[in-house]
């Protein structure tokens, strides 16, 4: 195998979020987020599985950290959980504990050598904001507003480096169109108003950030899928180019200044999810130019790719008139297929039309269940080789001049996945959750190689 150099100041790290690992739900005056709530409906979440303990982290972070510095990790991108700051979200002055909290992660952090990589808002929306509204409220926006300036204010002196925001896609189109994650609602208009107000607290949040974080470097996260047509049909190029503006641009664009893509305020139009005309209704005067705020990051979540055939969807259906199409070949549990040439594709397409902005993989990683074997070992040759194909990607792209600054491998360790429960473990290190042991796997094993050694075989 060929070895793929990455820079020496190239960062590795790996990622979490509160609600996917946490626990300890009523610890410390946390209050309740959409997430408890969604979790207690029935038939929302597989098995109904609740974050009620995940992965203990709350409690055994000490623990959590040293088994990072044990593999070498660099970085740990986790999220906070707005609700330990703001139990409703309404209130003016932030819940010290939640604060605690994530001061003493921070420092077991910087203690261990580890730099710290925090998002705000990875989905825990506290309940009291969903019951004025959620997303869809323009109030939600100054509360995140409060929020970044208690995090800033508390964290800013130690954390360097901020994420506004996780996957504005999954929020809006998961939480409010398809109804899939919380707050589990069915709305096409409304989906669209909560993208909006997402954006915009990500705008208002940059500055108060950088004020509370000197010198510190604010980015935004976007999951970003590139889409490939089916076939050369006029049809299925013309879906490839409506599922980007639906996945990717719709985010990318405002983000950098370019507003709304016009094809899709007309595509949205005509699909009576916009009105026919006129100015977009949830758009005030200035929200574009806060939504473009300069950022110093775009933090690329990536997966996989979609394969797009647009004459297999029903004319009728409330979806995308585009759906994925997915490919027959290697796929993880969760039934996504494993595609590194699609990352490459992507960061390329970043560069290109995006120029000049940094880039950091903040997640990638698969999903396979593969417990220990009877000698206690994990033994994920898939997931091994996922991370191998992607790692590489990588290096090849910032080889042909992408400015990707680093990696986040996606997850630690197994984790509540959302509506999939504990069913899909995406981690490094196996947990058993009866009893909270770890076990780093081999891909735990593989990916520490490559942080040591900076490289990547081929
Ligand atoms: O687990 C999630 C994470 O919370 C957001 N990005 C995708 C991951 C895998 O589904």
């Amino acid at each position: 195998m060929t070895p793929l150099r990455f820079p020496r100041d190239f960062v590795f790290g790996v990622a979490t979020s509160s609600y996917q690992i946490e626990g300890a739900v009523h610890e410390g005056g946390r209050g309740p987020s959409i997430w408890d709530t969604f979790c207690r409906t029935p038939g929302k979440v597989r098995g109904g599985d609740t974050g009620d303990v995940a992965c203990d982290h709350y409690h055994r972070h000490p623990e959590d950290i040293a088994l990072m510095r044990s593999l070498g990790v660099q970085a740990y991108r986790f999220s906070i959980a707005w609700p330990r700051i703001f139990p409703t979200g309404l209130e003016t002055t932030p819940n010290a504990g939640g604060l605690d909290f994530y001061e003493r992660l921070v420092d077991g952090l910087l203690a261990a050598g580890i730099t710290p990589w925090v998002t705000l808002y990875h989905w825990d929306l506290p309940q009291g904001l969903q019951d004025r509204g959620g997303w869809a409220s323009r109030g939600t926006v100054d509360a995140f507003a409060r929020f970044a300036e208690a995090v800033g204010a508390r964290l800013g002196g130690k954390v360097a480096h901020f994420i506004t925001h996780n996957e504005p896609w999954c929020v809006a189109m998961l939480g409010h169109m398809n109804g899939e994650h919380a707050p589990g609602h069915k709305d096409w208009p409304e989906a669209l108003v909560a993208a909006h107000h997402v954006l915009l607290s990500h705008g208002v949040a940059v500055p108060i950030l950088r004020a509370a974080a000197r010198g510190a470097q604010v980015g935004i996260t976007l999951n970003l899928t590139p889409g490939y047509p089916a076939s050369a049909s006029a049809a299925d190029a013309d879906a490839t180019r409506h599922f980007d503006g639906f996945f990717n641009r719709w985010y990318l664009d405002p983000l950098v200044g370019r507003g709304y893509p016009a094809d899709m305020v007309a595509d949205y139009r005509r699909l009576g999810r916009l009105p026919a005309n006129g100015e977009l209704p949830f758009v005030e005067p200035g929200d574009l130019e806060t939504i473009a705020a300069a950022i110093d990051f775009l933090g690329v979540n990536y997966y996989t790719r979609a394969i797009l055939r647009s004459e297999t969807v029903p004319e009728a259906e409330n979806l995308p008139r585009q759906i994925p199409e997915p490919a027959a070949e290697s796929k993880t549990d969760i039934g996504w297929e494993v595609y590194p040439d699609g990352l490459e594709a992507l960061l390329l397409r970043l560069a290109r039309d995006y120029p000049g902005l940094p880039l950091a993989i903040t997640e990638n990683g698969a999903s396979y269940f593969t417990p220990p074997d009877p000698d206690g070992v994990v033994h994920d040759a898939a997931r091994v080789a996922y991370f191998r194909g992607h790692l590489a990607a990588c290096a090849r792209s910032i080889a042909a001049g992408v400015p990707l600054v680093g990696y986040f491998a996606w997850s630690l360790m197994d984790n509540f996945e959302w509506a999939y429960g504990y069913d899909q473990r995406f981690g490094l290190v196996w947990v058993d959750f009866a009893t909270q042991v770890r076990i780093p796997k081999d891909s735990a094993r593989f990916y520490a190689e490559v942080i040591r050694t900076g490289a990547v075989g081929e």
